[in-house]
């Protein structure tokens, strides 16, 4: 016996999507923690911060999350993952084989559906096709207050419309290799002395631990985790291991959260 599926008006859907949205929106004009990046560890810094009751909007200029994840290594789809990081990915479910002594392998994909998953269960909004391209600033102190966003699809036609801005205590640069926000405050804010090294040539134990040692707040207002803090810092880079994209991502909530909530 087939089921018969509800009628629906083409018109009810319309509305119920632009009324919901724009709910959101009003909503996230104003929000504690915006990550941009919906990579490993702008995922897993979302899950934190969500999870300990920040609002947390997360702003992907892809139609999909996961960011480097999903090429795993060299587009074979496992992807390698350290001690301790390991336990990031147990709380969320995620599948580990061990591989040798504190070394796991896992599929790129359910690592990335469930980081994902946990971000979005934790309570963090990821809105998918926004992509930040400039910084909100204030003076005396001089900080960043929020981001400038723009869809991708009218950034990528190239046509000249004004885009929207976005309030936030904390922005954090989850954008991986060309570290994009700060790439931004460093062009456009000179006064902020923040310069882009560009990251070093592989080496995979050193880079992970320097991007996790070196995740920090690096203006007021604005903080890096992933691969940004590599293309800070000049540090190696790692390849198909993703330890460190979690726990900087995890530190860099911690950082947030101490700061906003005084923790
Ligand atoms: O590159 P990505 O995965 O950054 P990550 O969290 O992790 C790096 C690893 O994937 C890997 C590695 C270490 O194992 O070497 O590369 O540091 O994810 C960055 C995400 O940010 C998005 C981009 O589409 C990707 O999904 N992104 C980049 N620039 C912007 C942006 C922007 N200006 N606005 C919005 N999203």
């Amino acid at each position: 016996m087939i089921e018969k599926i509800r009628e629906v008006e083409e018109e009810v859907i319309t509305k119920a999507i632009i009324r919901k949205t724009m709910e959101d929106w009003i909503n996230l004009a104003e929000t504690d923690v915006v990550v941009v990046g919906a990579g490993p560890s702008g995922l897993t810094a979302a899950r934190f911060l969500a999870k300990a009751g920040l609002k947390t909007v997360v702003f992907e200029r892809r139609l999909s999350f996961g960011g480097g994840i999903g090429g795993g290594g060299m587009q074979f789809h496992k992807v390698v993952i350290e001690s301790p990081a390991d336990r990031i990915l147990r709380e969320i479910g995620c599948r580990l084989e061990p591989i040798e002594e504190g070394l796991f392998i896992t599929d790129a994909t359910e690592m990335m559906a469930k980081l994902a998953c946990g971000a979005i269960d934790a309570g963090a909004k990821i809105i998918l096709g926004v992509s930040v391209e400039d910084l909100i600033y204030r003076e005396f102190p001089l900080r960043i207050v929020g981001v400038v966003i723009q869809w991708s699809s009218v950034m990528m036609a190239g046509l000249h419309v004004d885009p929207l801005a976005v309030k936030a205590k904390a922005v954090i640069d989850c954008t991986g290799h060309d570290a994009e926000v700060i790439a931004v405050a460093s062009r456009k804010i000179p006064e902020l002395g923040v310069t882009i090294k560009g990251e070093k040539s592989m080496w995979a134990s050193r880079g992970e631990d320097l991007v996790v040692r070196n995740t920090r707040e690096i203006v007021p207002g604005l903080f890096a985790a992933g691969m940004a803090v590599a293309a800070i810092d000049k540090t190696p880079r790692m390849g198909p291991i993703f330890g460190g994209m979690l726990l900087s991502g995890e530190k860099v909530a911690q950082l947030v959260i101490e700061k906003i909530k005084g923790k």
